[in-house]
């Protein structure tokens, strides 16, 4: 078999990593981090530090990084596609399984190699077709991923018999087969669902994002362009988020990649993660109807006033962790100014993110009044033609497969053992106060 560099270069950052991880925990293990609150355990445990991810942090204030870069930072330095400027998803996947920035060699290595792995089985298209037309595409999407798992080369070598130090190897091969699949069996779903069934065939010469854009059906430089952008900033988002702590965790029991990532995205399909990216638009949609067109800022105000009155949330708003505008909201928002600064829902967008925070934080108990990345991507893709919104957290699953597969595969290389965290009934919860009020 031909020689693998990229995995070559993993095995060599990340193998020397467990043993110095071991001898770490040896000398600070018994150090304590933090205490916690009762309140913390009945409020899905925010701000207890549970687990570690070595692909990116989130600061509250400040957003994501990735292994130590902002977004901005990213656009900047991540290699780009000849003629484009936005950073192709190929180089932030390489720098979160490597740790340092690729060259543009390096990302070539990426694309190629995704190619040559990105073969879907013809029984995840009969899978598919024999779905209801109406299924909603994140159900395709995880049940399609779950057909693929025929394919696991890490559950083959676990039955044949495999020394638990090895398990990384075919992990690796899982990871990297998954995400190269992920763009043809998404873009399938989209045709299936919405274009008649006229599928489209891949071409290997473009690079991941422009290759899905194309099986799509959008050809335009600038939607592979948004692709390429959309694809990276959505990659990942530390650890805890449903989609990469789900993934994790399921992963922590020694399932594969494709069961791990199926549960991963059933996590990413609820409306408090990834699905607001639809509802977002779906909402706007509504507003717009309510309106009569664009809205002025009375009326925008008033249909906010009434979204928290029926007791919903504004979708695009909040965030379980940033305190701060989402910088990939920036991100997209500037994608706007530059390519499409008079598109009608841009400009709702941009109003919402005046009018909105004021009105959440008036309700005195929202952490975070402000807009998060779904609050902006809908209406970038509305743009560019893409109106069938139910399919938009698609697109998220197939880029946060980046972050968290290679996560995944840091777990397997660091020996992360079974996820079992403690659990109390609300009965031992009263006692434990009772008891120490007494002490
Ligand atoms: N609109 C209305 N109310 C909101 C709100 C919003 N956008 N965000 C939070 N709240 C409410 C909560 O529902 C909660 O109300 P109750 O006390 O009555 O239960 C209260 O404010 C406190 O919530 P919080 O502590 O500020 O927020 P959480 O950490 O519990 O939840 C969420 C974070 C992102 C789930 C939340 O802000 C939300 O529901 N936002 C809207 C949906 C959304 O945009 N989700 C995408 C988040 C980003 C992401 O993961 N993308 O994939």
């Amino acid at each position: 078999m031909k020689a693998d560099k990229l995995k070559e270069k993993f095995a060599a950052v990340a193998l020397p990593l467990a043993a110095d991880q071991k001898e770490f925990l040896k000398e600070h293990g018994n150090m304590m981090i933090a205490q916690y609150t009762i309140e913390q355990v009945y409020h899905g445990m925010k701000g207890m530090i549970g687990m570690v991810t070595e692909t990116s942090k989130l600061d509250p204030d400040e957003g994501i990084r990735f292994r130590g870069y902002s977004i901005p930072e990213l656009r900047e330095k991540l290699p780009k596609a000849p003629g484009d400027n936005e950073p192709l998803p190929e180089g932030i996947f390489y720098l979160m399984l490597i740790g340092e920035l690729p060259t543009y060699d390096d990302v070539v290595m990426v694309s190629t190699a995704w190619a040559r792995r990105s073969n879907v089985p013809k029984h995840v298209f009969d899978m598919l077709d024999a779905l209801p037309k109406n299924t909603h595409p994140m159900t395709q999407f995880s049940a399609a991923v779950m057909a693929l798992q025929t394919e696991s080369v890490f559950a083959a070598a676990y039955r044949k018999g495999i020394n638990k130090k090895d398990y990384w190897d075919p992990m690796y091969e899982d990871i990297m087969n998954l995400i190269a699949r992920l763009p043809r069996v998404a873009a399938y779903i989209y045709r299936r669902t919405y274009k008649n069934s006229e599928h489209i065939e891949p071409d290997p010469k473009l690079d991941w994002a422009a290759n899905f854009a194309h099986m799509l059906g959008f050809d335009k430089d600038d939607f592979k362009r948004l692709m390429r952008l959309y694809l990276t900033i959505h990659a990942d988002h530390e650890g805890g988020n449903v989609s990469a702590h789900t993934t994790h965790l399921v992963g922590s029991a020694l399932s594969d990649a494709y069961l791990s990532f199926s549960a991963g995205m059933n996590g990413l399909a609820g409306p408090l993660h990834g699905l607001a990216n639809q509802e977002v638009i779906r909402w706007i949609f509504e507003l717009k109807e309510a309106c009569g067109g664009v809205p002025t800022k009375e009326q925008l105000t008033n249909y906010i006033l009434k979204t928290l009155k029926e007791g919903k949330v504004v979708p695009g708003y909040g965030h379980a962790v940033l305190r701060k505008t989402d910088p990939r909201f920036i991100a997209q928002q500037e994608f706007a100014k530059k390519y499409m600064p008079d598109d009608e829902n841009v400009k709702i967008v941009s109003m919402l993110y005046e009018v909105v925070p004021p009105i959440l934080e008036s309700t005195g108990k929202i952490k975070n009044p402000w807009p998060n990345v779904d609050a902006h991507s809908g209406s970038l893709l509305i743009h560019y033609g893409m109106t069938e919104y139910d399919f938009y957290t698609v697109l998220f699953g197939v880029s946060r497969s980046l972050g968290v597969l290679s996560s995944l595969l840091w777990d397997r290389a660091l020996g992360v053992p079974l996820e079992r965290p403690g659990s109390v009934t609300s009965e031992w919860m009263k006692g434990f106060t009772m008891k120490k009020a007494m002490a």
